[in-house]
Parts: C-alpha cells; sequence; structure tokens
C-alpha cells in the first residue's frame, strides 16, 4: 500500500492536518466550522498527492481520450482516501480529534457536470481506467454551473442555479501554459501554388480554452490520470474600447460575456436540445482543444508520424457530443500538418471510436446546415467531402437495380433533409460501435443503425455498462462493505469477481443476520436524511421500494406510481388486505422544459402528501420523494434499497446503471426485461428477481399491429385502473396544487405511449408477490445476497478491460 507515502501513521496524520489548518485559516482545528475542517483537509491531500505521484505512464502506454461533455464525478475526498489507501486511518485520526470523517465529508460540493447515466458512466470508466493501470484520460467541459439544483415547492419541482465553484473546487489545477486556440466563424480561403492547393481560415472570432485538470488516482494508488476540463475565456483582454470609452460598458463586455457563455451551463435536457448554437459551440471547443492538445502531445513523443497516430493514440467519443472528433481530427492534419486527405480520413477513422447510448429518435443529434456551416466553415467543407465519398462508396457497394440504393443513403447519409446527422457521422469516422446492454446493441443492428449494420457488420459490438463497485459499494454502503471483508478479505476491491464467494454464506445464518443489521443501519442513515430534506418519516422497519433516475416518460415513474396508489385504494377498501408495509422512494431530476415529467414529479409528491396525511393507512404505506438527487445523496439511497424498481418498457432503456448499483447493494430488482435487465436476470436466476411485463419484442408488435387502445384498459378494470386514471382529475390528489390533466391525457388521448396500463396488472402482481416474500426474512436475505453475490460481472473494471481488449487494443 502507498499510504505510508503519504503519512506515516495516525499521529503523523493528525500533526499535519493540525498545520494545514493552522496555515489556511489560522486557527486551529477544533476552532474551525465543518466546512473549513472540509477545505483544509482536501487541500492538504491534493498537495500531497500531487507531490507524491507525478505523471506515471512511459510515453510509449498507448493512451486512451475520453470524450465526454458530461462527467459526474461526485464527491472525491472519500474517493481519494480509499484509493489511497488511508480511508481507515484518516478516518480514525479525525475521531481522535472529536469530529468524524463523515462530517467532514458532507461539507464537500457534489460538481453537478452531468445530466445522469451517461456522464455517471464517463465518472466510472476513469475510475476503471486509473484501476487498469492504462492512460486513460477523460477529456471534458468545466461548466460554471453544473446541472441545477432541485427543490420541490407545493409538490412541484423548481429549478435553481448550481454555483458548485462558489468557494472554489479544491481538486482542480488550472493550466494556463496549455491553453489552446479555437476559432468560430470567419471564412475559408483556397490557396494555390504550382498545382498544389490548400486551405486557410480568416476572421471569425478567436477564443481561449482553458483546461483545469483533475487528478484520478486508481485503487491502489499506483497509477494518477487525469481528467481534463476546458473553460472558455476571451483569445485577449481588451474589449471594445469604443464602446468603453463611449460608457457602453455593457456593448465593451459582450465579447467577454459572449465568450464566457460557452462553457456556463450544462444542457439539462438529457435527450437533446436541437438547433442550439451554444450548444454546438460547446461541443466543438472541447473537440478541438481536446484534439489540439493530443496533436501536441504526439508530436512531441513521436514527432511528425501521423501515418500511425492510431497505434498510440485511442480517441473514444461518448455519444454523438463529440461527434466533430472526426472531421476536426483531420481539419488538424490536413491544414496544419500537411497530410493528404484520403491518409487524414484513414488515420481519423483507426483512431476514433463511438458508444451510443440511446434508440430514442428525439435523442438522435441533428444540426441544421446552416447553423453548422456558419459556425464551422473549413468543418462544413470536410463533412461534406466525406459525405460525398461515402455516397460514391455506396454506389459501389449496391447494384444500382438493387432498388434500395436511396433507401440506404436516406438512412445513412450524414447530409440529409437540411442536416447534418452527427450519429452517421460519428459511426462513419469510426472503427468501432458499441452498445451498452446487448439487448441495445442487438435493437442498433436490428432497427436504428440497421442498414450501417449490414454495410459494416465488423464495426458492431457490445459493450454491457458497469459501474465502480468502489464508489457504490466500498463508499456508499460501509457497513455492508466491512461485513463482506471480513467474510472474504478485501480482494473484492480490485477484482470484484470475487463477490461471487460470498456465494456459500447464502446458507451462514450468523452472516444473513449481520447483513440484516447493516441494511438496518443503511435505512437509518437514509430515513434520517429523507426526514431532514422532506419532513417526511420512513418506518424503517417497512421495505424500502426505490425507484431514482432521470424523469423521463419511458422509465414509467407513472406506472409506479399507479401502483402506490392501487396499494392505497385496496387497504381503504378492503380490511382483510394487509399489504407488507412499505416505503416508496423516489429520487431524480427532470429536464426544465419537459412539462409531462415535471407533472409527473408534482403526482409523486401530491400522491405522499395524500398517503402521509391519511392516518388510515400510514402504519402500511409511506412516500418520500428525495429532493435534488445526485452521486452523493444516491450513495445514501443505494445502500438502504430492499427493492430496485427497474420499470422502463421494455426496449427504451439502452442500459441502466442504477440497476447494478441496487443489485450490488443487495436490493432485489423489480423490473422488465429492458436493458441490462437482461443480464441481471441470467446472471441471478429467475428465483432473486422480479421479471414482469411485456418483451421489447411484443412491444414493438403490439405498437406495429396499431390494435392498442387505452380506453379498453380502462374499460377492462374500471375498479382499480379506470379509479386510478379517473383520479388524475377527480380532486383525489388536487389538495396540494391542481389535478392532473395532462397526465390524463397523455394517457387517454394519447393513447398511452409507453404502455403504462398495459404493463399496469402484471406490474401489480408480480409487486404483491415480491413483497410478499418479504415475511421469510431469512429466505430474501439469502436471495438479496445472490444479488450482491453476482454483481462483480457489472463492475466497469469488466466493462474497461472489454474496451481495452475490443476497441482499444491495449
Ligand atoms: C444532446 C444534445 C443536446 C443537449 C443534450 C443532449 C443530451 C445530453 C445527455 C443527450 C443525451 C444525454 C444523456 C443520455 C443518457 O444518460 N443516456 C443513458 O446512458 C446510460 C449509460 O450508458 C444508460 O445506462 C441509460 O440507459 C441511458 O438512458
Amino acid at each position: 500500500m502507498t499510504y505510508n507515502k503519504i503519512f506515516e501513521n495516525k499521529q503523523d496524520f493528525v500533526e499535519q492536518y493540525r498545520e494545514a489548518c493552522l496555515a489556511r485559516y489560522g486557527t486551529p482545528f477544533e476552532e474551525l466550522p465543518a466546512q473549513e475542517r472540509y477545505y483544509a483537509l482536501a487541500e492538504l491531500i491534493a498537495t500531497k498527492g500531487r507531490a507524491i505521484f507525478p505523471e506515471s505512464h512511459p510515453k510509449d502506454a498507448k493512451k486512451v481520450y475520453y470524450f465526454s461533455l458530461e462527467f459526474l464525478i461526485g464527491p472525491l475526498l472519500d474517493n481519494y482516501l480509499i484509493n489511497f489507501g488511508i480511508r481507515d486511518m484518516v478516518a480514525d485520526g479525525i475521531k481522535s480529534m472529536g469530529s468524524s470523517l463523515e462530517e467532514i465529508c458532507r461539507q464537500e460540493v457534489d460538481p453537478g457536470l452531468g445530466n445522469g447515466g451517461l456522464g455517471r458512466l464517463a465518472a466510472c470508466f476513469l475510475d476503471s481506467m486509473a484501476h487498469e493501470g492504462i492512460a486513460g484520460y477523460g477529456n471534458g467541459m468545466r461548466y460554471r454551473y453544473g446541472l441545477f439544483r432541485q427543490y420541490i415547492e407545493g409538490g412541484r419541482q423548481v429549478e435553481r442555479t448550481d454555483n458548485w465553484l462558489a468557494n472554489g473546487f479544491p481538486w482542480e489545477t488550472r493550466k494556463d501554459g496549455s491553453s489552446v486556440l479555437v476559432r468560430f466563424g470567419g471564412q475559408v480561403v483556397r490557396h494555390e501554388e504550382d498545382g498544389r492547393f490548400w486551405f486557410t481560415q480568416e476572421g471569425g472570432d478567436i477564443v481561449r480554452a482553458v483546461p483545469y485538470d483533475v487528478p484520478i488516482v486508481g485503487f491502489g494508488g499506483n497509477v494518477v490520470n487525469k481528467l481534463r476540463l476546458w473553460s472558455a475565456e476571451p483569445y485577449t483582454e481588451d474589449f471594445d474600447l469604443d464602446a468603453f470609452n463611449a460608457g457602453d460598458y455593457a456593448r465593451a463586455n459582450k465579447f467577454r460575456s459572449d465568450v464566457e457563455a460557452i462553457s456556463t451551463i450544462l444542457y439539462p435536457n438529457d435527450a437533446g436540445e436541437h438547433g442550439r448554437m451554444l450548444r454546438l459551440k460547446q461541443e466543438y471547443l472541447f473537440v478541438s482543444a481536446g484534439l489540439q492538445t493530443i496533436l501536441r502531445t504526439y508530436e512531441r513523443d513521436f514527432g511528425p508520424d501521423w501515418e500511425h497516430l492510431g497505434d498510440h493514440v485511442c480517441v473514444h467519443t461518448n455519444d454523438t457530443h463529440p461527434a466533430m472528433c472526426g472531421p476536426e481530427l483531420m481539419r488538424l492534419l490536413v491544414d496544419e500538418k500537411g497530410v493528404d486527405f484520403d491518409l487524414a480520413y484513414k488515420v481519423a477513422k483507426e483512431t476514433i471510436s463511438f458508444t451510443n447510448h440511446t434508440v430514442m429518435p428525439e435523442a438522435l443529434e441533428k444540426w441544421p446546415i446552416n447553423t453548422f456551416r456558419a459556425l464551422l466553415p473549413r468543418l462544413y467543407m470536410i463533412v461534406e467531402e466525406v459525405d460525398r465519398r461515402y455516397r460514391d462508396s455506396l454506389a459501389n457497394h449496391l447494384s444500382p437495380n438493387d432498388g434500395n440504393w436511396t433507401d440506404v443513403l436516406s438512412k445513412t447519409a450524414i447530409l440529409w433533409d437540411g442536416q447534418v446527422r452527427m450519429a452517421n457521422l460519428s459511426i462513419i469516422f469510426s472503427h468501432s460501435v458499441n452498445g451498452v446492454s446487448a439487448l441495445h446493441t442487438q435493437i442498433l443492428k436490428d432497427s436504428v443503425f440497421h442498414e450501417f449494420y449490414e454495410l459494416v457488420p465488423q464495426r458492431f459490438n457490445n459493450k454491457t455498462n458497469g459501474v465502480s463497485h468502489r464508489r457504490f459499494l466500498c463508499e456508499a454502503n460501509p457497513p455492508y462493505a466491512k461485513l463482506i471483508t471480513n467474510a472474504i478479505g478485501d480482494g473484492w476491491l480490485n477484482d470484484a469477481m470475487e463477490l461471487e464467494k460470498l456465494v456459500p454464506f447464502e446458507q451462514d445464518a450468523s452472516f444473513l443476520e449481520g447483513m440484516e443489521a447493516a441494511k438496518r443501519a443503511d435505512k437509518e442513515r437514509l430515513a434520517a436524511y429523507v426526514k431532514e430534506t422532506s419532513g417526511v418519516d420512513l418506518d424503517c422497519n417497512m421495505v424500502f421500494d426505490v425507484q431514482v433516475k432521470r424523469f423521463h416518460a419511458y422509465k414509467r415513474q407513472l406506472l409506479n406510481v399507479f401502483k402506490v396508489l392501487d396499494v392505497y385504494n385496496r387497504i381503504l377498501a378492503d380490511p382483510n388486505y394487509s399489504p407488507r408495509p412499505t416505503a416508496f422512494i423516489f429520487s431524480g431530476k427532470a429536464a426544465q422544459s419537459y412539462t409531462f415529467a415535471k407533472e409527473v414529479i408534482r403526482l409523486i409528491n401530491s400522491v405522499a402528501d395524500v398517503i402521509n396525511n391519511d392516518e388510515r393507512v400510514n402504519d402500511k404505506i409511506r412516500v418520500a420523494f428525495v429532493p435534488n438527487f445526485a452521486v452523493s445523496n444516491a450513495q445514501l439511497i443505494y445502500s438502504a434499497a430492499e427493492i430496485s424498481e427497474q420499470i422502463s418498457v421494455a426496449g427504451a432503456e439502452a442500459s441502466g446503471t442504477s440497476n447494478m448499483k441496487l443489485m450490488m447493494n443487495a436490493a432485489i430488482t423489480l423490473g422488465t426485461l429492458d436493458g441490462s435487465n437482461v443480464e441481471i436476470s441470467e446472471l441471478v436466476g429467475p428465483e432473486n428477481i422480479k421479471i414482469f411485463g411485456l418483451h421489447a419484442d411484443e412491444v414493438e408488435a403490439l405498437r406495429a399491429s396499431g390494435r392498442y387502445y387505452a380506453w379498453d384498459q380502462y374499460n377492462a378494470d374500471r375498479d382499480r385502473l379506470g379509479r386510478i386514471v379517473d383520479m388524475l382529475t377527480d380532486g383525489a390528489l388536487a389538495r396540494l396544487s391542481g389535478n392532473f390533466d395532462s397526465i390524463h391525457d397523455y394517457l387517454m388521448v394519447d393513447n398511452d405511449p409507453d404502455l403504462v396500463l398495459r404493463d399496469f396488472h402484471a406490474y401489480v402482481q408480480a409487486w404483491d408477490e415480491l413483497t410478499g416474500a418479504y415475511a421469510d426474512r431469512a429466505a430474501w436475505n439469502k436471495a438479496a445476497l445472490h444479488n450482491t453475490a453476482k454483481a462483480g460481472y457489472f463492475s466497469s473494471d469488466r466493462t474497461i478491460r472489454e474496451y481495452m481488449a475490443d476497441i482499444w487494443h491495449i
């Protein structure tokens, strides 16, 4: 272990920490408020970490650059302590100083530099790349404001800005010397000399991209990688002096604020936000800045041997947001390094790979050609030329009397219908295209990218997602992690497959009791947090039934509320009905502009208000909505969960990752056969998961048949399902802030696009059966433990090893 490189022992740590407090604040530890104790400790760890662990890869190590507009890294202090192997010692030391590490960690800001699954996946991948010992670097954007903070007022989601940098971010280092320039707009000028021609760009606006680096420490402390986040600043400090002298300060500052806007906000819509010029600028800024840096480093290490770039460098693109990597890499090679167009295209394709994260058509990025061309004229020329060549090659590929030439072109061309289609751009510029679960990849091959799949089947592959088990089990769930380590040793931290060693403990009554006690402690910790943040009292004797994720129609939080209302109605109607007492816990954000999703949040809070204030049902059910779902409170929720709700309409969720985090923490999945639920189900076996509902092919067939009619569902069950639909508009739930007409219309007028009513009965029955099984706690704990024991496969370490072997060739 490396910790003795940082501190000799506990006493050494305590001494250094005390000194750090005095040095930073001139005040002894005892007199500092918790927040300042945190900053002093963070600064100490950051400084020592930097001094002791320099850049750690040999220059011939193949480098992976993971390009992502989102990195949801979460709080880092605890993470660094675990990865340096000093958490227990530091915790002891702080305890001896009369405080607690937990209290200090609670002070940390949670950088909200992402929306949800895609952003958190990128953060887990950084952790796993460092653990696997490869030179894997994140390349992203340093947003001045993270994803909005969510408050609940009158049952409604209210958004406020997330000023996460207000007190400084102790883990980042600004690297002025590594700034690069990025140009927007202007004109392309053609030059010709001796029959050779080339292009330059002139005019337009030049922006300075300044990197901030955050160290990523691999578990064991032997590898330190970095996450590089770019900030946009004006190229020159001078502003419009005429305007300034004329006293028009707003105009004088306009360029500065236009430039800074580029790195000001994270787009909060996790299913696309189309045609926004600022978004396009963000995408280009971090792509261009990242690639310029890569080429600079490569040239330093290998000289101008551009032909072999792909042997030394991988550029991985997280969804289509960095899709301009292809054309921008070509531009840099052709215009700035003098590489031939064909060779540059070949090199770009060898270097770049692409992951798709969604099948929803509205989430596939497209830009109006006019917007794209005006902002990035030279890039557009390259895109157009590559598109032209692609069309030519297609003509050679398919015989003209195949009859489907235009069909294929209409699906696969980059430029179509006045738009630049970023998914097609990504595929054409990549040597590898992957989906994020077995089912999702199959759907990509069968439908979303079917025509591409027929053309280049070898390019498509699956990489089932994973999560950092160190963060989401070890860090999130200390009592359970300790129990596991006592039983099987701590090898599972390095190799998550060692969790399989827990299988024999399924027969061990005292282990199962210990597990129950750990879960109890986790539930109490969550209950205290829920009380503090939402005012709701949770009874820890109840089953904790959890659905936490972004709000989206296809994820069907609405189906869950319908179940809650059904249980409520049955308790009131039938004195003999006695469900297993359950606390229904929801959390997640909805995009500001996504009205339907926000209405579902309001519905949940209204239902919570009705149920939690109804003494007739209070001992049986409670409902809590935890505000402002983020990595930090997610860790409190996953660890305390007993039922994991994964109920998306089959075929819609690319993978899901909360399903994996919850499974690790011994929650039993109640879910549809969607995304990675399919693989969870195969791994744990039918007796350790509860699956219900239509399968993906049945959903597709039902939709294709045109024979689904929501009112049929209503008419067939007026008593239970019909009653709930009525409650949306009859005032039963209106006490807090009114009825729910738009949800009613989504179901009954828009004909229930996500088949909530269709899956309702299967779902409620599955829930009844699952919660019924809770009565036998020993059997329940055994099944729960089996979920942890089988969760090793879902460590992102495994996922990263697959990327290394099949895509990055490391
Ligand atoms: C695009 C254009 C403009 C503005 C925003 C966006 C945008 C932003 C975020 C589009 C999509 C996202 C995020 C998508 C996402 O999180 N997808 C999830 O990815 C997870 C990791 O692979 C999967 O587990 C989830 O199933 C998938 O929904």
